[in-house]
């Protein structure tokens, strides 16, 4: 060790000094004394709360972290950035009178250990809990305080028998729109068994129908459902992709492979049924505002209308936001992908087809087929990049506008997607941008149908893009019936959208853009779905029974690829190549008898483990249910100011804004509605930490270079001699700046690491981490072991004396803004607060009054919980600080000894300045006059003359 480390040098001086060694030593020591103790754990209630007046006296706070994925490389510094944010949160709930529940488990299902499987043949359990084992040792040393019984692990097979379970109350239920809830499947069948409901799509009766004709209406309802979903194909890789995944020329981003838009039969959940109320209980969740606008974006919800397009006796119904434009549509547009599409397309051009319209191509078949190749390459963000060069081709079709009569020829474009509204429009080149480019590229007129409000006019073949506002009047919208013309947007829609219901011409409606849930992987590390096909191929579901499904041993992790350029190929997954397990003989209980089946070969995706996990924690070893019902209740139920219930703190970083928050919010809702539990909404209140950023230094290639070996001399960096650059960017093994938890233990102990993590700054800011800084903390712990304890002797050094008012003011202001700062999560503002009592005590010398001493210790247990311990011990204590009562201000020491003081400037106010009542007029005028606000006012002025009258008013008179 190097001279300059302070730790080393300190152990030479004094044998009892707070040292790197004696924290080791003390962190240890209470952290096997907690574990021993159970000093963490939570109880739950045990039947009713009044019987146990003791949990009844103590409100409960459920607080909760983003659990992690245990990854190979382990923590750097940045990961425990909000595990230890909520531990000094629970620390300060535990403190202040509540049942405190707080553990964190391991969302371990996922690639990296599936890709490493793949590599070396070692089993992803394996190496899943080789890391989550020494996770939990990083983590341990952290000090948290973790309920380690509640602990588990998305892999346990104990724990995804209630994922698999969830998923079969998913799949036997339907959502009822009347009752606006989902509802037991068997429900549905009753209703169609007694007729009360008529069965879509079929005239006979339910008892008529074959077994697979009820299969597919039930299919049609129920929650979890396998459909035909196009999806990114890779023969050469093996594999489905996400569209992520896929490149803007049509190939896998990993190794450069064709793809192919394919429908394979896959698993989804229909989350759209909830669309309404996951929109709805926004409102009722203490989350951050850009996180609800994210998820209110996602989902997307539009008012406007479906209007029917007569088409050769068919009709095309579109969906517009803008039905009071009607009059202005000159144009239809259907998604390629459309199925009216093949019902059209006239074996010739007819009359009035433009040869722009046609792409050059002798007929109309012709033209589809080869702009629907062309169109099948492209993913959806590039079909709504807001590009001016629109293509398409026209199907040879007109549509009649059902308002004027005007025939609309019918085209066919990739800026239309199928998967939005109905994947039909009415083009409206005057108000939409989109439309507008295509009109002038396919020489489509362009009526104008709002009054212009920009002078430009209404002669639209002067225009250079199209108008859009919704303060503007309609225009050239009448028919013998009905009138739009002068009216305002609004009115123009309401009063259009009235009329098309009128004449069965259409309807008002609401479009959402959230999709169903594509809820199937091709891989081997996930749940097994809890479904077999019989015979027919109609899936059913396993009673409870049969569940934990476990996943069977396989010899080979990794897809199986073909001829990169074979589309008619279709992915083989890890499971299916077990026949012995994939073919079974079961008695699923329903009456069939010992029946063949095939297991579900697909695996769930790993968000399904972090759908439900906060019940798990509540009840982790029930194996009747999947929580108790009482304990749900009393955890998570809705309460005064959380009328959704759920937990109380939920951090995590925020790009989990959607998906994870999205799909967790969904499961709550289903289980709420099944009468599984009381809470509709997971998390109450979510916070989102910011990221502990790194310096990145580079090479003059600009290749990373170990960032602890770079050297600074006058503000330039050196690597090896070589100067380097510096930039600010992630913390990672990459980038060569990953800073280990473990290291920082190490030289200082975890109780500065939580210091210097939680002082950086405000919790939800990113900040970049700097080791040479973490000495600060260190040394607030060594002044404040001095404040306590002789460095020589050991020996405590507090007296039984009544502390001076001065001090009883610093202490007691000190435990007031302590107590605000940790309520409020402002972790830095409650660190400097304790320093600054600390530094009092220190420059007021001699012996620290035993009552402050002990409120101090206090105050800083939350953060630094070993030395908190320890101390606490020294001062003759004997019970764990961990349950102590958190100090409480006396406000008659808190208030504020100063006065407001208004500075005057020819007699306006410029300023106030708050000051003490004792300021002499002298001081006063001096403070005034050094006052920002003041100076600047002044302008430079020279000043004539100053009246004080201390301590309240300052009047300056400039020259
Ligand atoms: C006529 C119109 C006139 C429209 C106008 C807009 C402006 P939001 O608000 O996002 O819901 N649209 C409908 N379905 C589409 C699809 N499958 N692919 C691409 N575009 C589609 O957008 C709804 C509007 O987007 C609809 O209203 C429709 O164009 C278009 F001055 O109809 B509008």
């Amino acid at each position: 060790m190097s001279e300059t480390n302070p730790a080393a040098a300190a152990e030479v001086v004094a044998p009892h000094r707070y040292t790197a060694a004696m924290a080791a030593d003390i962190e240890a020591r209470w952290q096997d004394f907690w574990e021993a103790q159970g000093t963490y754990e939570a109880p739950n209630p045990t039947g009713d709360l009044a019987g146990d007046p003791e949990l009844a006296a103590r409100p409960k706070k459920f607080i909760m972290d983003m659990f992690p994925y245990p990854s190979g490389t382990g923590l750097h510094v940045g990961h425990p950035l909000g595990y230890i944010a909520t531990d000094v949160f629970a620390r300060y709930q535990r403190m202040t009178g509540h049942n405190v529940l707080h553990t964190l488990g391991f969302d371990a299902f996922g690639l990296p250990a599936e890709q490493y499987a793949v590599q070396t043949g070692t089993h992803p359990r394996v190496s899943t809990e080789a890391n989550i084992a020494n996770m939990t040792s990083q983590l341990r040393a952290l000090g948290l305080g973790h309920d380690k019984r509640r602990s588990f692990a998305t892999i346990d097979p104990e724990y995804y028998k209630w994922t698999q379970w969830i998923f079969v109350q998913i799949f036997n239920s339907w959502y009822d729109d009347e009752a606006d809830r989902a509802r037991p499947i068997a429900e549905l069948i009753a209703q169609f068994e007694t007729g009360e409901r008529a069965v879509p799509g079929h005239t006979r009766a339910w008892p008529e129908l074959s077994a697979t004709e009820r299969a597919d209406v039930l299919g049609e309802f129920r929650l979890a459902y396998a459909s035909d979903a196009p999806v990114n194909w890779c023969p050469g890789l093996g594999t489905v992709l996400a569209n992520e995944e896929v490149t803007a020329d049509g190939r896998s981003e990993r190794g450069n492979f064709p793809v192919f838009k394919a429908k394979l039969r896959q698993w989804n959940m229909r989350i759209t049924a909830y669309a309404d109320r996951l929109l709805g209980d926004l409102d009722g969740l203490d989350w951050p505002e850009a996180i609800k606008l994210q998820q209110r974006n996602w989902i997307g919800r539009s008012e406007g209308a479906r209007v029917d397009f007569p088409v050769d006796g068919e009709n095309i119904t579109v969906f517009t936001t803008r039905p009071d434009t009607l009059f202005g549509a000159t144009y239809m547009v259907l998604a390629p992908e459309h199925p009216l599409v093949d019902k059209f397309t006239p074996a010739a051009w007819p009359e009035g087809t433009h040869d722009v319209w046609t792409g050059g191509h002798a007929t109309p078949a012709e033209a589809v087929a080869a702009y629907r190749a062309q169109a099948g390459t492209k993913s959806d963000i590039e079909r709504q990049a807001e590009a001016k060069d629109k293509t398409g081709v026209f199907t040879g079709v007109f549509a009649t506008n059902p308002v004027n009569g005007e025939r609309l020829p019918v085209f066919i474009a990739d800026y239309v997607l199928m998967g939005y509204g109905t994947g039909a429009i009415m083009a409206v080149p005057c108000g939409d941008q989109r439309d507008f480019d295509f009109a002038r590229a396919f020489e489509l007129p362009i009526h104008c149908i709002v009054e212009p409000t920009d002078g430009r006019g209404t002669d639209t073949s002067t225009w250079e893009n199209a108008f859009g506002s919704y303060d503007a009047k309609i225009i050239n919208s009448s028919n013998g019936d009905i009138s739009l013309d002068g009216l305002p947007v609004a009115e123009a829609k309401a009063r259009i959208t009235e009329w098309l219901a009128r004449k069965g011409i259409g309807e008002g409606t609401v479009n959402f853009r959230l999709r169903d849930w594509l809820f199937s992987r091709q891989r081997y590390w996930g749940e097994p779905f809890p479904i077999v096909y019989d015979e027919d191929g109609t899936a059913h579901s396993l009673p409870e029974s049969m569940l934990p499904l476990e996943l069977p041993e396989v010899e080979d992790y990794s897809p199986r690829t073909f001829d990169p350029d074979d589309a008619n190929t279709s992915p083989e997954t890890p499971l299916s190549r077990n026949e012995d397990w994939v073919a079974v003989t079961l008695d699923l209980g329903d009456g069939r008898g010992p029946q063949k089946y095939r297991r579900e070969t697909n695996t769930m995706p790993n968000w399904a483990g972090s759908c439900w996990y906060e019940l798990r924690y509540l009840d982790p070893h029930n194996d009747q249910k999947l929580v108790d019902p009482a304990i749900e209740q009393y955890w998570m139920g809705p309460r005064a100011g959380m009328p959704h219930g759920g937990v109380d703190l939920y951090v995590g970083g925020a790009e989990h804004a959607v998906l994870h928050l999205l799909y967790a919010r969904f499961w709550s809702k289903v289980l709420f509605d099944l009468g599984h539990i009381s809470s509709p909404e997971p998390f109450h209140k979510l916070f989102n930490q910011g990221m502990i950023q790194a310096y990145v230094y580079q090479d003059s290639r600009g290749f990373p270079v170990p960032a602890a070996e770079v050297e600074e001399r006058d503000g330039a960096y050196y690597y090896q001699g070589e100067k380097v650059s510096r930039l600010l960017g992630k913390m990672g093994k990459s980038l060569k700046n990953a800073v280990t938890p473990d290291e920082i233990c190490d030289e200082y102990g975890a109780d500065t690491l939580r210091l210097y993590e939680m002082a950086m700054g405000p919790l939800d800011v990113s900040r970049p981490w700097d080791t040479r800084a973490v000495v600060g903390q260190y040394r607030l712990l060594q002044r404040l072991w001095r404040n306590v304890v002789d460095e020589t002797t050991g020996e405590v050094t507090v007296v039984d004396t009544e502390p001076g008012e001065d001090t009883l003011r610093a202490l007691h202001k000190a435990i007031d803004g302590v107590r605000q700062d940790l309520e409020g999560l402002r972790f830095n503002t409650a660190i400097a607060k304790v320093t600054e009592l600390n530094n009092y005590l220190t420059k007021a010398g001699g012996a620290v009054p035993r009552p402050v001493a002990e409120s101090l210790v206090l105050l800083i247990a939350p953060l630094a919980p070993h030395i908190a311990e320890e101390l606490w011990r020294k001062l003759g204590r004997t019970d764990t600080v961990v349950h102590q009562d958190f100090p409480v201000a006396d406000p008659a020491y808190v208030v504020d000894e100063s006065v407001t003081c208004v500075v005057q400037i020819k007699g306006k106010v410029k300023a106030r300045l708050e000051v003490p009542p004792t300021i002499s007029d002298a001081e006063l005028e001096k403070v005034a006059l050094a006052d920002e606000k003041v100076v600047a006012a002044l302008e430079g002025a020279g000043i004539r003359k100053v009246i004080v009258r201390a301590p309240k008013l300052v009047n300056i008179v400039p020259a």
